[in-house]
């Protein structure tokens, strides 16, 4: 049997590739397990400072599997139990995982592939490539962090228009409302995916978790609040290593040499 998560590993990174083409990379449980596996394998993987997600074929990722569902007529599918065994555990995941994430979405991106893609800390997007929060015409709410995602994103007209019609947003519009960090011609993807990995695994790593935590945190904090958690994060910060470094490397004037903690 095929893998359905690819992992290659390179300098300082890996790269996580989705892996059933023919189902646009649709997830069912065994994809899910996969995933799971693989971003538990790079984070205890203590050369791995950035990960890249992608997907194999021209999808990057259709969301949950609806043949899962047809195959099962006249019993009531369980989503909620879907959603906390799956969905759920792989976007806390994302957001926690100590390292920056970049999402490389190479063609489309449906439903809870979108809000996936969403998770990661960095989304780059083929110019080809479209997100469709298809959950209204199935009668289905946005998950894996979609209603939370999209207002934070876009604001909350465009968050209402993109939840209720379900239309699909091209890369470049989703780079001008602020939904993506860049549409990229599709033919530069990748290169583009590694080369910002090459340079974030030359970066302070442990420093970058830490704005991570900051940022998220800071969609719930008040300013007190947050102000407080800077307080304590810099104090982190400040330990490692890398951050003597960097000021060592400021005074010799030379570029610094971080080990990612
Ligand atoms: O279950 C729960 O716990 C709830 C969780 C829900 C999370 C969700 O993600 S709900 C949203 C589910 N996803 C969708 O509704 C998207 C369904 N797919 C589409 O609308 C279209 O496929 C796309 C717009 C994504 C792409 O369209 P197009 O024309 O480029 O490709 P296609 O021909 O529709 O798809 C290619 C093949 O992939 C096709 O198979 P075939 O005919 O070649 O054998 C198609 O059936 C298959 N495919 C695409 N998406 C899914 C899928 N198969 C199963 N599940 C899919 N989601």
């Amino acid at each position: 049997e095929t893998d359905l998560v690819l992992t290659d590993i390179r300098d300082g990174y890996r790269v996580l590739t989705l892996n059933r083409p023919d189902r646009l990379n649709a997830f069912n449980a065994d994809l899910h397990a996969a995933l799971i596996a693989a971003l538990h394998a790079a984070e205890a993987d203590t050369s791995c400072r950035v990960l890249i997600l992608t997907g194999a074929g021209r999808g990057f990722c259709a969301g949950q599997d609806l043949a899962d569902v047809a195959a099962s007529p006249g019993e009531a599918p369980d989503l909620s139990g879907t959603l906390a065994r799956h969905y759920n555990p792989l976007v806390r995941k994302l957001r926690a995982l100590p390292m920056p994430v970049i999402a490389a979405v190479n063609g489309v991106a449906a439903g809870a592939g979108a809000n996936i893609a969403f998770a990661c800390d960095i989304v780059l997007a083929a110019k080809s490539a479209k997100f469709i929060q298809a959950f209204a015409k199935l009668g289905l709410v946005p998950d894996s962090g979609g209603s939370w995602f999209l207002p934070r994103l876009v604001g909350a007209a465009r968050a209402r228009g993109l939840a209720l019609l379900a239309e699909p947003v091209a890369a470049e519009q989703a780079e001008a409302w602020g939904m993506i960090w860049r549409a990229v011609d599709d033919a530069a993807l990748l290169a583009e995916a590694h080369r910002l990995a090459a340079h974030f695994a030359t970066q302070p790593t442990a420093g970058l978790a830490l704005i991570k935590q900051a940022l998220d945190a800071s969609e719930s904090n008040s300013l007190d609040q947050q102000l407080d958690l800077e307080c304590e994060l810099q104090g982190q910060a400040g330990r490692t290593a890398d951050y003597g470094e960097a000021v060592a490397a400021f005074f010799d004037k030379r570029p610094p040499r971080f080990i990612g903690r």
